[in-house]
């Protein structure tokens, strides 16, 4: 059945390749991508995407109230998907505010839209670090979708205030809605302010690789293909008014994924430099994906050694796409950031 999907945040990593992936999926839909580029939005993501005559793109910030619903105006979507936010830990310690302003009054400008112009579903992507954190000697631990919230940093706690917004909203205003909180992705396209791209990066540079702490802490990594593939299933038979926690169980410590890119890159490991942790780092995060699997028979296809290997790989193949980024702007941040730490 033909139908519009508006998809916020789609020049960012798991919204970019979101896009691709429902243009793939879905020969009958057409996706409307809203984005306001901020440093971490890259037209250069949805470059092939603007080839098709069923994808749109509209610079668009979600707190512009006005501009979002002539969007929805022009538009119509029967689904929205909000992929868009500020995401980064590191960029919300050192700057709260735009993560409140984005992360949940952009998430209400779009619930009221959706409201007003009577769209069949809103879809909030969120996070597992809703729930805080593990313990690092608890391994029979998870975060199941009943795990109270208990944020730790300023990200995380203005994505828990999206999800209780959210909630209130299906309650309050009947609005159609689903939540999945989802683990630490990794893929093409994601910004190289993050783990993954950041060390393939300074690997192959011969830079300094700064490693948080002692690197024990632990991440539940899933590729971001199968992510998209379990929001898919969301829109598609998800329950209105449920959250689904997305993971593969498989978790890794930062430094033995810091090592897998020292391999990859023929780096030395001598590079591995240990410092200053992040304040309130959480330690671990575990997702029970148990019951999207179980309800909606959502299962991981992809797993890590070929996923790490699949996204390096792109990254080696696409310099253009990460140079271009890494020269301009986030040179200033990687010095602001990293400077007096490496
Ligand atoms: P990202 O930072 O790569 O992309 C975010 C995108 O949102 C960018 O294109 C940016 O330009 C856009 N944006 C930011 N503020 C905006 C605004 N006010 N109006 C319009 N567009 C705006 O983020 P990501 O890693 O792709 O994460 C996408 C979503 O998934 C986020 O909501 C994040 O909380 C969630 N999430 C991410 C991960 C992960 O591992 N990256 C895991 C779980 C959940
Ligand atoms: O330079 C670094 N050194 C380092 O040791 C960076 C950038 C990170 N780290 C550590 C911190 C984390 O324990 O690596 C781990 C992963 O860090 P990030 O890539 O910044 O991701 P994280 O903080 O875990 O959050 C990510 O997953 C959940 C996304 O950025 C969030 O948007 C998502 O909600």
């Amino acid at each position: 059945m033909k139908k519009t999907v508006l998809v916020t945040g789609g020049a960012g990593f798991i919204g970019g390749n979101f896009v691709y992936y429902m243009l793939g999926a879905h020969p009958d839909y057409d996706i409307v991508c809203v984005d306001s580029l901020t440093y971490a939005g890259n037209l250069s993501t949805l470059k092939k995407a603007k080839e098709s005559a069923r994808f749109a793109f509209e610079k668009a910030d979600i707190r512009d109230r006005g501009t979002i619903n002539g969007i929805f105006e022009k538009y119509r979507p029967n689904v929205v998907v909000n992929f868009a936010a500020e995401s980064h830990v590191d960029r919300s310690i050192k700057n709260p505010e735009v993560f409140l302003t984005t992360n949940i009054l952009g998430t209400q400008v779009l619930m009221d839209a959706c409201i007003a112009y009577g769209a069949e579903r809103f879809h909030q992507v969120s996070t597992d670090e809703v729930y805080g954190d593990l313990p690092l000697d608890r391994p029979d631990m998870f975060f199941t979708e009943k795990t109270p919230l208990k944020a730790s940093s300023p990200y995380s706690a203005s994505k828990a205030s999206a999800d209780l917004l959210v909630m209130a909203y299906h309650r309050t205003y009947g609005l159609n809605a689903t939540i999945s909180r989802c683990s630490n992705n990794y893929g093409p396209y994601q910004f190289p302010e993050k783990l993954i791209p950041l060390m393939f990066i300074n690997a192959g540079e011969g830079k300094p690789l700064p490693v948080y702490g002692k690197g024990e802490n632990v991440r539940d990594w899933l590729y971001v293909e199968d992510h998209c593939a379990a929001i898919d299933l969301i829109l598609e038979n998800g329950k209105n008014g449920e959250v689904y926690n997305v993971g593969g169980h498989n978790e890794m410590r930062n430094i033995d994924i810091v090592r897998l890119i020292c391999k990859y890159t023929g780096a030395s490991e001598t590079l591995i430099k240990f410092v200053t942790d992040r304040k309130g780092h959480d330690l671990r995060y575990a997702i029970d994906p148990e019951k999207i699997k179980r309800e909606l028979g959502w299962t991981p296809r992809t797993k890590f050694a070929d996923g790490l290997k699949k996204t390096l790989d792109w990254y080696r193949e696409n310099e253009s796409w990460w140079k271009e980024i890494v020269s301009g702007e986030y040179k200033n941040y990687y010095a602001k950031m990293y400077g007096d730490k490496v």
